[in-house]
């Protein structure tokens, strides 16, 4: 018996197989009301409250909102108010549970498109097809911190990208690491339980700098190589928009010839990869914690729209799944780019903001284990635990097992699973046949051997056991290959960061096991450390003939692209307003932007011109800035003695920001302390117009290398 699909609901592309009704009724608002164009709510967006009246859940009007039901004037309040017992009892079930990890984050949609060139290495269409365009979720994230925590703690940022590919859903779920301080799944209770606040007081909250989190990486050598990263500059990004993003794990890529690769994920950053120093880091939490979320919202918004390119590391795949002597199965291991150059497959570009960051970046359910034929996992321990990780937090995260058919969960590709019912079942799935085989439905729908999601045969044997690789237990070598392809200044900064985190250790034990560890990787930096310590620094033992990779290293051969960037210029009533107009002409085009700050808000005029504040000194602080001008006409203005002019500067100037003062500008630094001669320091004439010129290579290398450098006593 077979059951033609009936005429009056949609099929798939493959051929007429009835689809069950998972995506969303496009004519209904988001209380399920239907949406009505020419009605009551003419005008509208469905993604507003339909229509103009307030109504209970039930659609009932509701005659007053703002006066709960009461017995006389003055009288005790009815239970039979159903509106306020409705709205309170919503209101209190509001929170759902948060990310145990990640649950700080931001997110955006946007488009991926593939160059094509990826075709040899896998059948993915997504990645393939020349020309072809994705739809795509990205959620940024730290990973210690609670909801509300700050942005710009030191910790590692999650990464992951949902493509809504014509295939299914295809998740990277990457970091900003291309390494992790663990090698197998069963350690992950273990070192976030360690790197969490700690369970009696619950604290400190975001910070690895606390006597757990070190007690797990001093015993855990594996950890020594991602704990570098972690106390390196990358663990502090300027930007979301300015990290790289990494897959970790090795993946298995297949192509349409059926041949595999062993490949690794990486995206890069259209503006290079920046970070923070320390000390912005530490002001942006308490000045504006938001720092991240807001820079990714503001810059869509401006519609400077960040964009990625998707490398991949290409490798044969061997029995030995190694690669010149890595075990590609090892998630604490790096293939550096000089021995694997990464191949630029396709480009990222995010163009709109959640609508509603609740629906959408909170509930956004990402799993390692979303696969499209083409892409397939390996044997990595760590990623193997995640396969079953992710589909299980969300079973309590999001309430059951239907989170799929949220809005921004829902495959782009025909949804026909067979699952039914369960928790917030959204679906009103027909017909009578959810069992395979059946004869009730023809025996629909088919299995799909030559085109579905056809695991790779590769060979597995072995003895069971908890074991142990030896491939496994070099844990110093990379940690070594990292510190060496530092430049001086951020190997001055890893020092320094961890001093800061150890100097927050109580124990002493602790500390002095890290020092031991530190020495394991290089004296100079044990010693360092030790030193910022008090204590002795211990003998050297590191491993030999370690080769660097210059390609991890954040300091920019040259200029880089400037968009994005903020000059803040320091203007008074009197003064030359022109200065501004002469930055926004130069550096506009680049997408620089220019903002305005004086003494009081509202305007500052001179003579008939005059230009909109847009931050006061109580309203800004340095972390707003990649440079900062002190416009001529400024020296004797109130702006010039507020105390909070001079930490303005002083701290651009120690954070290595471009400074520049403009005619009598030049005496408010010099009031403030800064070194007129230091580079990156200008000084100019009253009425210059090479400003612009004169600060765009400095925003091209974000910051001034040479005068971080001397500030840490260390050659550039
Ligand atoms: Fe995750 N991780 N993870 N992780 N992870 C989660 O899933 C987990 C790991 C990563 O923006 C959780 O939905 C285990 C590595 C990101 O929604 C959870 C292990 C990498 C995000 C989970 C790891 C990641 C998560 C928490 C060790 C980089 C945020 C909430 C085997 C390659 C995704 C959730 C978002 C989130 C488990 C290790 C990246 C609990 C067991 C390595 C970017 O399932």
């Amino acid at each position: 018996m077979s059951h033609a699909p009936r005429d009056d609901r949609p099929t798939d592309e493959r051929g007429g197989l009835p689809q069950p009704r998972t995506s969303a009724p496009a004519d209904r608002g988001p209380t399920g009301c239907p949406w009505h164009p020419g009605g009551d709510d003419a005008g509208r967006s469905p993604r507003a409250q339909s229509g103009d009246r307030l109504t209970t859940a039930q659609g009932l009007r509701v005659d007053d909102t703002d006066h709960s039901l009461t017995a006389g004037p003055r009288g005790p309040v009815l239970l039979e108010d159903h509106h306020l017992r409705e709205k309170i009892t919503h209101f209190d079930h509001e929170r759902i549970p948060e990310r145990v990890v990640h649950a700080r984050g931001a997110g955006a949609h946007g488009t991926f498109r593939a160059y094509g060139n990826a075709a040899s290495v896998t059948r993915a269409a997504f990645l393939a097809e020349e020309g072809r365009e994705t739809d795509v979720f990205v959620r940024f994230s730290t990973v210690l911190g609670s909801r509300g925590s700050p942005d710009t703690v030191r910790d590692v940022r999650g990464f992951a990208t949902k493509f809504y590919t014509a295939e299914g859903t295809f998740d990277l779920v990457g970091n900003n690491f291309p390494v992790f301080f663990i090698q197998d799944a069963v350690k992950f209770p273990d070192i976030i339980h360690a790197g969490k606040p700690h369970p009696d007081r619950e604290i400190p909250q975001a910070q690895s700098a606390h006597d757990t989190f070190w007690d797990f990486i001093s015993s855990h050598t594996e950890s020594t190589h991602m704990a570098m990263w972690a106390m390196s500059d990358r663990a502090i990004p300027r930007s979301y928009r300015t990290m790289e993003g990494f897959g970790v794990h090795t993946f298995r890529l297949q192509a349409a010839d059926g041949t595999t690769s062993l490949v690794k994920f990486h995206w890069k950053p259209a503006l290079g990869v920046h970070s923070l120093v320390w000390e912005e880091a530490q002001i942006a939490q308490g000045a504006d914690p938001d720092f991240h979320r807001r820079d990714l919202a503001d810059a869509i918004d401006a519609g400077a729209f960040p964009q990625w390119e998707l490398g991949l590391q290409v490798m044969p795949d061997t029995p030995d799944e190694t690669f010149e002597g890595i075990d590609l199965l090892d998630p604490t291991k790096i293939v550096p780019e000089e021995l694997c150059p990464v191949q630029r497959v396709g480009v990222m570009t995010l163009h709109a903001n959640p609508t509603n960051y609740f629906a959408e970046t909170e509930q956004v359910a990402f799993h390692v284990d979303h696969l499209v034929p083409g892409i397939h996992v390996t044997n990595d321990p760590l990623m193997q635990g995640r396969l079953f990780s992710y589909l299980d937090t969300q079973l309590t995260r999001l309430g059951g097992p239907n989170f799929a058919q949220l809005p921004v969960n829902r495959p782009h590709a025909p949804v026909n699973d067979m699952l039914r019912d369960g928790m917030h079942q959204t679906a009103v799935h027909e017909g009578v046949v959810a069992y395979k085989p059946n004869a009730l439905d023809g025996d629909l729908p088919t299995a799909s051997p030559e085109d579905g999601f056809v695991t790779v045969a590769t060979p597995v044997e072995g003895s069971k056991g908890r074991h142990h690789p030896v491939s496994f237990t070099d844990h110093f070598t990379q940690a070594r290959l990292f510190w060496l392809s530092m430049t001086p200044v951020e190997k001055a900064h890893l020092a320094e960061a961890y001093t800061f985190e150890l100097g927050k250790c109580a124990s002493e034990g602790v500390r002095q096991a890290m020092v031991a560890n530190l020495a394991r990787v290089d004296g100079g930096l044990a010693e360092q450390v030790a030193t910022g310590l008090g204590l002795p620094a211990p003998q050297a033992d590191v491993p030999d003939d370690v080769e660097p990779s210059p390609a991890l290293s954040q300091v920019p051969a040259e200029p880089g692209r400037r968009d994005g960037r903020v000059v803040g210029v320091l203007v008074a009533d009197g003064g030359d307003l022109a200065a501004v107009a002469h930055l926004r002409e130069a550096l506009g085009d680049d997408g620089v932007v220019v903002r305005v700050v004086a003494a009081h808000g509202g305007q500052v005029a001179t003579g008939g011109e005059h230009e909109t504040v847009d931050r006061t000194l109580l309203t800004t602080r340095s972390i707003e800035y990649d440079a900062v001008v002190v416009a001529d006409g400024t020296a004797g203005n109130p702006l010039a003695m507020d105390g909070r002019t001079h930490v303005l500067l002083q701290e651009a100037y120690r954070h290595g920001k471009a400074i520049a003062a403009v005619g009598d500008g030049a005496q408010v630094l010099q009031q403030a302390g800064i070194p007129t001669g230091a580079p990156g320091v200008h000084v100019l004439e009253a009425g210059a117009e090479s400003l612009g010129d004169t600060l765009q290579a400095d925003l091209g290398m974000h910051r001034s290398w040479e005068r971080l450098a001397a500030l840490a006593g260390v050659r550039p």
